[in-house]
């Protein structure tokens, strides 16, 4: 799916800025979305809702909102193609304009859009969004369904303060706050009624030249022709056939930590569409990731789009923010977990040269649940996996910074190994036929009982999040060390490349204690020291992704001081004394190479 571009065949306008807005109920009603609020409030956009107030009903908020604003389309415009988009509305919602439904969408975190027809627009358009946040066991990232207290098995029974004084609410199955609304940017863009539609670049590198491959799915125009630029803006290839490989001699490769992107223009009739692209290649090779021929360390973070008042909203700012202390701290990727992250984020990588492991929504995956009810849902979402995994592939095909794909994070794939095996099967075999670029693919496990894990044959790369040291032996790094060393001995036996996707432990910036107790900032920084020293030890261990980047918002609870407080950096990106550890750490270790003998093996 292109991104909205303007250029001299296509227009752009941009529908951030303030909405007017309204905290709705458990059932949707049409008249918010058919006529203007009375007496709305306003909501910045693009930004969840819930920290936008002060009012702690934003944040407990459990069912639908609305949004509005009126929109205007020059006459001169009329005549194009016009379409309405938006980055990501999480999760569920219902678009209406001037009363008339357009369109309505499921999941929260890819982009989805409709063509406007000219001739029901007025001049003051009213468009209309209901969003729906609730999660539940069909739903990705999932959510629990029980109407419960936080209060633990064994105490008196609460039935009645459950069924009376309890609100219900969103149980997220996963460790982040439910940020919702209209989280990423919305345009109107126009394109020639006759229009490209896609563009898919596939290059392939052979004896120091690049085979290059732009095609374009096309909507009423015939043949698309391709010129290509380079970073200067000097044209490289003329008038190409879109349909057809041509060869770019000497490329200059986008690399990790040196990018380099070459411009593709695709014209077709009246349109033309300017894509940018990387010349790299991705390949496992044994137990090796390897980049342009070479093998690659992942060093890095899982991450979350999270911050301050905009909550899992679209901050260019903080992205940029984000990847420039990425580089302080001489890092070189992160894994989008736990949801595809905003299209802008990707567009920044390409530029910026970071290695990005694009994930899907799916998070909190359990297999067997007990009833009819339960089962339906959770074929439902099965479907919705296969449609956002398919969603993700179509959207990102074409960044070079995306060098595999993660299809779940920490789904339980021990309780029922069969049914797990069956379940990704599908979903390894999908994503390797649709990704134009065949990237590796990998599902991010943590299973107590791995041995019992069957996916692990599946994956390509595999992926571990753990927490020995903290989950599990909390404050004993003896002990971490020696169940990391039996851990890694197992998967030593695949044959394959592991890369740890999350380790970590929280720790309360200004906390310090000389005897390194949890939670302090020496504690954290003494658990990396513990668990890398096993890591370093493994050639098969391609990576090391720290959980997480920064602190961020959780649901509240007795587990989570203020949010979850394993970053790296505080929420306001101040680094932590860990930081330091690793500024340094991965500061010697190269990008490539990494653990290899001088044949790269
Ligand atoms: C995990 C999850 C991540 C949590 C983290 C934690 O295994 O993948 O979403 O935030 O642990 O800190 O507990």
């Amino acid at each position: 799916m292109l991104y909205p571009q303007m250029n001299e065949k296509r227009t752009v306008f941009d529908l951030g800025g303030l909405w007017n807005f309204y905290l709705g109920g458990e059932s949707l009603e049409k008249k918010y979305l058919a006529e203007p609020l009375k007496n709305p409030e306003k909501m910045y956009v693009p930004a969840s809702y819930n920290d936008q107030k002060a009012d702690k009903r934003y944040m407990e908020h459990y069912g639908f909102v609305y949004y509005q604003r009126y929109f205007s389309v020059p006459n001169e415009l009329k005549s194009k193609r016009i379409v309405l988009r938006f980055g990501a509305v999480a999760h569920k919602c219902v678009v209406f304009i001037n009363g008339k439904e357009l369109i309505n969408n499921t999941g929260g975190f890819l982009p989805f859009e409709a063509e406007i027809d000219p001739n029901s627009l007025k001049e003051q358009n009213l468009l209309s969004v209901a969003v729906d946040n609730r999660i539940d066991l069909s739903t990705l990232p999932v959510g629990n369904e029980v109407k419960r207290a936080m209060f633990g098995d064994g105490l008196p029974d609460f039935e009645s303060v459950r069924k009376t004084v309890i609100k219900n609410k969103n149980y997220p199955n996963f460790d982040f706050f439910n940020y919702c609304g209209i989280n990423r940017p919305a345009f109107i863009y126009t394109t020639p009624k006759e229009y490209i539609n896609d563009i898919t670049v596939i290059t392939e590198i052979k004896n120091g030249a690049a085979a290059v491959k732009v095609s374009a799915s096309l909507a009423g125009c015939e043949k698309a022709s391709v010129c290509v630029f380079d970073r200067e803006g000097k044209e490289i290839i003329h008038n190409a056939d879109a349909s057809s490989e041509f060869v770019i001699e000497a490329p200059r490769l986008w690399q990790p930590g040196n990018a380099y992107l070459y411009t593709a223009k695709v014209t077709c009739g009246d349109d033309c569409y300017y894509q940018k692209f990387g010349i790299r290649s991705v390949e496992i090779k044994g137990d090796k990731f390897l980049i342009n021929g070479k093998p690659f360390y992942f060093k890095g973070f899982g991450k979350h789009e999270d911050s301050e008042t905009h909550g899992r909203g679209y901050d260019g700012a903080l992205n940029v923010k984000d990847i420039s202390l990425m580089k302080w701290i001489n890092a070189n990727s992160f894994r989008t977990s736990h949801y595809p992250y905003a299209e802008e984020m990707l567009s920044l990588c390409d530029e910026e040269g970071i290695v990005v492991i694009g994930e899907t929504p799916a998070v909190g995956l359990g297999f067997s649940y007990g009833n009819e009810a339960e089962q339906a849902k959770l074929n439902a979402r099965a479907k919705h996996h296969k449609e956002v995994l398919e969603q993700m592939i179509a959207r990102d095909k074409n960044h070079p910074c995306i060098v595999a794909w993660s299809l779940a994070n920490e789904p339980d794939t021990t309780g029922d190994p069969d049914r797990a095996h069956e379940y990704f099967k599908t979903l390894y075999d999908l994503a390797h036929r649709l990704d134009p670029q065949s990237r590796p693919v990998t599902v991010v496990v943590c299973n107590n009982d791995y041995v019992r894990d069957k996916t692990a044959t599946l994956s390509d790369m595999i992926c571990v999040n753990r927490y020995y040291g903290w989950y599990i032996f909390a404050g004993d790094l003896d002990a971490a060390k020696q169940a990391m060393t039996q851990e890694m001995e197992y998967f030593s036996k695949f044959g394959k490349p592991l890369m740890i996707t999350e380790y970590g432990a929280d720790a309360v910036a200004g906390i310090h204690s000389a005897g390194a107790n949890t939670f302090s900032e020496e504690y954290q920084l003494e658990f990396y020291e513990a668990i890398n020293s096993v890591l370093d030890k493994y050639s098969f261990v391609v990576g090391e992704q720290a959980w997480n980047f920064a602190d961020f918002a959780t649901v509240q609870g007795v587990m989570r001081v203020d949010g979850n407080k394993k970053g790296l950096f505080t929420r306001d990106r101040r680094p932590k004394l860990a930081a330091h550890h690793f500024r340094k750490r991965w500061g010697e270790i190269p990008d490539f190479g990494y653990k290899c003998n001088n044949k790269g093996e």
